[in-house]
């Protein structure tokens, strides 16, 4: 919805990220927002002005998970860590309870999935994929917090392999969901792209732990967290960057998205779209922020549409 409030001319906001129409580039970064717990919270009202013009998920995986013992966040002067550990209901569960509902937010859906192994993807894709609804699959290969026995989204040869074993599967987009915690991240990114990557969304949480200064621990119960929050934003800038000059297919940029003017910073840096992730724990309505913000950015710097801004390089 264009800002009322704003003189001048709408700005165009819509677009598309990989044939999957969008009224507007602000999705929500996996996991970062309960959309269920929002509608049973606001209601219909809720639908009326979502957050973001396209939902992604909470990872799933095959089986349910109960997650990381805690505590699992830490606030940072400028973030947070998470040591969430991946609680899910697991797949079965989330096809019957919670697909449906997500299918109805009026946004396209995006599912999020992970396993610790190509068959256990496999069986994720298989299943999401042939569900009515979905606009697209993100993998995940970047969970800082779950020991798995892929290192999958550190090692090029590996992503090629899970990729090749996965577009079979299926005809909806892939999103494959890049770690910042490697030297060259555009190196994964390139080799998903060769072997059928639709997307590539970056960054996940950068490797990071608290200590409980009264004792001799880690304040995290599993040790270790991934940390985000602007704190993370000019790193996930120079990774977008480098990211979207290896790649030509899309890139969703997030990492420290707070308003407009951050969300323009990954445009330019590159990204077809952005998501915002740790501001929606601030602020629930933090989507329509970032939205609203960024028409009026793109207003100030001269921009008539977000295409415009899309297709500007960084000099
Ligand atoms: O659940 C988590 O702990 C978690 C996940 Br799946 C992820 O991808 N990134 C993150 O920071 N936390």
């Amino acid at each position: 919805m264009n800002d009322p409030g704003r003189s001048g001319p709408a700005i165009d906001l819509s677009t598309d990220l990989c044939g999957i129409p969008l009224a507007g580039p602000v999705l929500n970064g996996s996991g970062t927002f309960d959309a269920l717990a929002a509608r049973k919270a606001f209601g219909d009202e809720l639908l009326n002005d979502f957050p973001f013009a396209g939902f992604v998920s909470k990872t799933i995986t095959v089986e349910p998970r109960a997650g990381n013992p805690p505590h699992r966040l830490w606030e940072t002067p400028s973030g947070m860590i998470n040591s969430i550990g991946l609680p899910n209901p697991g797949l079965s569960a989330f096809c019957e309870r919670d697909l449906g509902p997500l299918t109805e937010l009026g946004v396209p859906l995006i599912v999020s999935v992970m396993a610790d192994s190509a068959p256990g993807f496999a069986e994720l894709v298989e299943a999401v994929g042939g569900r009515d609804g979905v606009s697209g699959i993100e993998l995940n290969v970047s969970c800082p917090n779950v020991h798995s026995g892929l290192i999958v989204g550190e090692q090029p040869d590996e992503i090629t392999a899970l990729l090749e074993s996965l577009r079979g599967l299926t005809d909806l987009p892939l999103i494959v969901k890049l770690t910042p915690n490697v030297a060259n991240p555009e190196l994964i990114a390139a080799a998903a792209e060769a072997a059928g990557a639709d997307a590539v969304s970056l960054i996940n949480t950068i490797k990071a732990t608290a200590i409980d200064p009264d004792s001799n621990r880690s304040w995290l119960g599993a040790g270790g967290g991934g940390l985000s929050g602007p704190a993370v934003r000019p790193v996930a800038l120079a990774q977008v960057r480098a990211v979207s000059a290896a790649v030509s297919i899309p890139v969703v940029g997030m990492g420290g998205v707070t308003d407009g003017s951050s969300a323009l910073e990954f445009i330019l840096a590159g990204a077809r779209v952005v998501a915002v992730g740790t501001e929606n724990f601030r602020d629930p309505r933090a989507g329509q922020v970032v939205r609203d913000g960024l028409e009026e950015a793109l207003h100030r710097r001269g921009f008539s549409s977000l295409a415009e801004a899309q297709a500007s390089t960084l000099s």
